[in-house]
């Protein structure tokens, strides 16, 4: 019996490997819009699917199971609106490719493990995770949000590439580290002239091997004024899951620039031509039409680093029942900490009218902003939708379409929601 359950799960895991090759496959031919969908039926049609703490020992059984090889993992809504700040438990994970022995919120192993300082520089240094231990780590509350968060609505305007996830693949988390600028000043390594960009490596290498290695740039200015070497996720050592024993975290910037299990830095004049950096990871700097496709370059386009201002509606959620009259609101607000969110706005129908709700001030630029509002909601089916303004009058587009592109980047529509007032 359990011989045959377990044949039955590997077949299964052939059989989604296969798909995966097969839209993969597509992806290389073009014909790639139909990935969403197909992804979306192996998780509809797969009963056996392996659940969250199957994939990374630790996870909660109730995390969205997209992905398997390697694990993507989204926190449902209803668990992220109990959390102030995200249990690591219930964090989402999201990995390109994967590290040995990473699969599990063990604190990763950090004897001997070091960081390489190159490229533009005064001179080229090391720095071990054990030395780093021993300077004085500073503390970001921030929202850790993959670029690829709410996706799905994009496929509503048309099919955006890549795992369907809804508003879960964020969550808002407290890392603790080293501030790069220090660990410079520290190795006396000098950016030379000319160095622009950061370039982080981690130690995960592709599945196969001629497959272009995960690595990211970001804006050097943003990296020395911000950047920490991270030891901490949630007051403990980072889980091997989420980058540990050392990520490069960025505040205000999309997950997909927290590099992993850092292993290496390089100070250069240029942002990598690396694959996840130029071909990926990267949106449009004019709209393009939902359903075209678009050939990134550096010039056209703009790589997944600051997050743009966004809202979500934590209560209620999406289908509930309420009772008529005055409803409670609640959910929360956030950008890229370059100025507060000022103002959220909710409109309900049929009125349609937008009201400001409450917000309260979080301590960290970079953190959620919780706010509140009570709208007097009439019987029937209702929605109700929120949208954030910050201080800079970044605010977010109403039509879900309106920063559509093949990937689904970087979605920061007004978030919906239908409820059934009675
Ligand atoms: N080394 C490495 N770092 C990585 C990735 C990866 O594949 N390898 N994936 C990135 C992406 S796309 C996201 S969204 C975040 C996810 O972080 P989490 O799994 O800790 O939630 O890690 C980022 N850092
Ligand atoms: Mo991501």
């Amino acid at each position: 019996m359990g011989d045959r359950h377990t044949q039955q799960r590997s077949a299964d895991f052939d059989r989604r490997a296969f798909l995966r090759r097969s839209t993969a496959a597509l992806a290389a031919s073009g014909i790639w819009a139909s990935e969403s969908f197909d992804r979306q039926r192996v998780a509809a049609a797969d009963a056996d699917m392996p659940s969250a703490g199957d994939l990374i020992a630790g996870k909660d059984p109730r995390l969205i199971v997209h992905g398997t090889e390697p694990a993507e993992l989204e926190t449902p809504l209803a668990l992220l609106a109990e959390h102030r700040v995200t249990p690591t438990s219930l964090l989402f994970v999201r990995n390109n490719q994967s590290l040995a022995g990473a699969a599990n919120l063990k604190p990763a192993a950090a004897d001997g493990w070091t960081v390489e300082i190159g490229g533009l520089v005064s001179r080229p240094a090391t720095v071990a995770v054990a030395d780093l231990a021993r300077m004085a780590h500073v503390e970001h509350e921030l929202v850790l949000q993959c670029s690829g968060n709410g996706r799905a609505m994009f496929s509503a305007a048309a099919p955006a590439k890549g795992a369907p996830w809804q508003c879960g693949a964020m969550g808002n988390v407290r890392f603790a580290g080293v501030p790069l600028a220090k660990v410079l000043d520290r190795l006396g390594v000098k950016p030379n002239v000319g160095a622009r960009f950061l370039t982080a490596e981690g130690r995960d290498a592709p599945a196969k091997s001629g497959e272009p290695d995960f690595e990211h740039s970001i804006p050097l200015a943003d990296a020395l004024e911000r950047s920490i070497l991270a030891l901490s996720l949630n007051g403990e050592p980072i889980p091997a899951a989420h980058g540990g024993p050392v990520r490069l975290v960025t505040p205000g910037y999309y997950a997909t620039m927290n590099v992993k299990w850092l292993g290496r830095l390089r100070l250069e004049g240029q942002e990598t031509t690396n694959y996840h950096q130029v071909r990926r990871y990267r949106t449009p700097k004019e709209p393009i039409r939902p359903g075209s496709e678009f050939t990134y370059d550096l010039a056209n386009s703009d790589a997944n680093w600051r997050m743009r201002t966004k809202s979500i509606i934590f209560a209620p959620l999406d289908g509930q029942r309420v009772k008529s009259g005055p409803v409670g609101i609640r959910g929360v607000a956030w950008n890229d900490g370059a100025a507060p969110i000022e103002t959220v706005l909710l409109a309900t129908s049929p009125s349609g009218a937008w009201q400001p709700a409450k917000i309260e001030l979080s301590k960290s630029p970079y953190a959620w902003q919780h706010w509140t509002a009570e709208v007097t909601l009439a019987a029937g089916d209702q929605t109700i939708m929120a949208r954030a303004i910050d201080g800079l009058g970044r605010s977010q587009p109403i039509a879900a379409a309106a920063h559509w592109n093949p990937a689904g980047y970087a979605f920061n529509g007004v978030h919906t929601v239908k409820v059934l007032v009675e």
